[in-house]
């Protein structure tokens, strides 16, 4: 595996050289400054593309270049939203940037309720509490049909909660749901506005009536428009799984578990439409074995996040370390470096907040302690790999 780091480009308060000093080898990144939809030029690509490369790195994978919601529910301006990804792409391609992470989850890219959790030993981390988001989009945001989602014992605790809410835990849940995890990944929601919730339902509104099947042909229209050009410069699409693997807020959601990943592999037979294998998403959801997923799908994985989280049958998960957790890190490193492409990228995904992570501003997910912590993990377990101390998985 290649050891790559998601950087949020010449901003990032994390600088290529802090990165080098790390061990770090090829870098994940998007032109965050260009707004959803627009193409990407190639001279924009070329000039983040040298300025990573006048660092000693290399620009591994993009993630992400997003895919527009209309694209998604199949809205009436779809055909000119693709011409203009496949634009995208064509540039990347001349560009050499050959590995693209893009999601297919509707209106909202990943869930939390609270972004700092403490530990015991002082550091803290993201999670998602079932009871708290049911008390979101019953109360605050009041969605049609939320409380048809819940269980009786589930409603009692959320109207139990409601008795004691304060604004400022309303508010806080807002900032955490919509705002601080959407703000820096999704360009359907920026800081800036000045009603989320609104803005919020109005998207979700976009979804009335498209099931899991339609939102599926849509996809499946999608890529084989895109095969074409990926073919063309050998692109790998690797779709994000849904974080969390489960339904939510009543939208379709279509990569879960292995039977949705089989059916879109399926549906375009193409090694360029492929996966993020994201081990800390996919182990969130009881349903999935991870470890057994890496390996039904190591053909059709160009790309790997590596976390875990601890998840219990209420609904709830919390992000473990990388040595911890349902995902198994340790016997997926193993995994993929014995059988796995050599080459293929791996990022750790988030870290925990520690040893001053806290005070720097950091996007959600992505303190440097934290994943520089997680990273040296990894490291260690595929040096272990690599000098043969392990003997299974060959
Ligand atoms: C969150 C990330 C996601 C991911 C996108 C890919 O931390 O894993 O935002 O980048 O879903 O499109």
């Amino acid at each position: 595996m290649e050891k790559t780091w998601r950087w949020f480009g010449k901003n990032d308060k994390i600088s290529l050289q802090m990165l080098r000093q790390i061990g770090v080898e090829g870098i994940v990144t998007a032109l965050h400054q260009v707004k959803n939809g627009d193409v990407w030029t190639y001279e924009d690509i070329m000039d983040l593309k040298n300025y990573i490369e006048r660092a000693g790195l290399r620009w591994s994978v993009v993630e992400s270049l997003p895919v527009m919601e209309s694209i998604k529910y199949g809205g009436p301006d779809r055909e000119e939203l693709i011409e203009k990804y496949i634009i995208s792409l064509e540039n990347l391609g001349r560009a050499g940037i050959k590995t693209v992470c893009y999601n297919f989850m509707p209106v909202i890219d990943w869930v939390r309720t609270d972004l700092e959790h403490p530990w015991p030993d002082g550091t803290s981390s993201l999670y998602f509490n079932r009871t708290e988001f049911a008390y979101f989009e019953i109360y605050i945001l009041g969605r049609e049909g939320a409380r048809d989602c819940y269980s009786p014992a589930e409603l009692a605790r959320v109207d139990a909660m409601h008795q004691t809410a304060t604004d400022e835990f309303r508010q806080q849940l807002v900032e955490n749901i919509i705002i601080k995890t959407q703000g820096f990944v999704n360009g359907n929601i920026s800081e800036e506005d000045n009603n989320p919730v609104k803005k919020f339902k109005d998207l979700l509104a976009l979804y009335k009536g498209i099931d899991r099947d339609t939102l599926r042909n849509n996809m499946k229209y999608w890529l084989e428009k895109i095969m074409p050009v990926c073919d063309k410069w050998g692109i790998n699409m690797c779709v994000h799984p849904d974080d969390p693997p489960f339904q939510l807020l009543g939208l379709p959601r279509i990569v879960t578990c292995a039977e949705d990943i089989r059916w879109f592999l399926n549906a375009v037979p193409n090694v360029h439409n492929g996966l993020t294998f994201c081990a800390g998403s996919l182990s969130a959801g009881l349903h999935n074995d991870v470890p057994a997923m890496a390996r039904e799908f190591v053909d059709r994985i160009h790309f790997i996040h590596l976390r875990s989280t601890m998840a219990t049958p209420d609904g709830n998960f919390i992000e473990a370390l990388h040595t911890g957790g349902r995902a198994n890190v340790a016997d997926l490193v193993c995994f993929f470096e014995n059988n796995a492409k050599a080459d293929v990228p791996m990022r750790v995904d988030h870290g925990r907040m520690m040893l001053g992570d806290e005070d720097k501003g950091y996007n959600a997910g992505y303190s440097f302690h934290g994943r520089m912590y997680a990273l040296a993990q990894v490291d260690g377990m595929m040096a272990m790999v690599r000098q043969g101390h392990t003997t299974e998985h060959k």
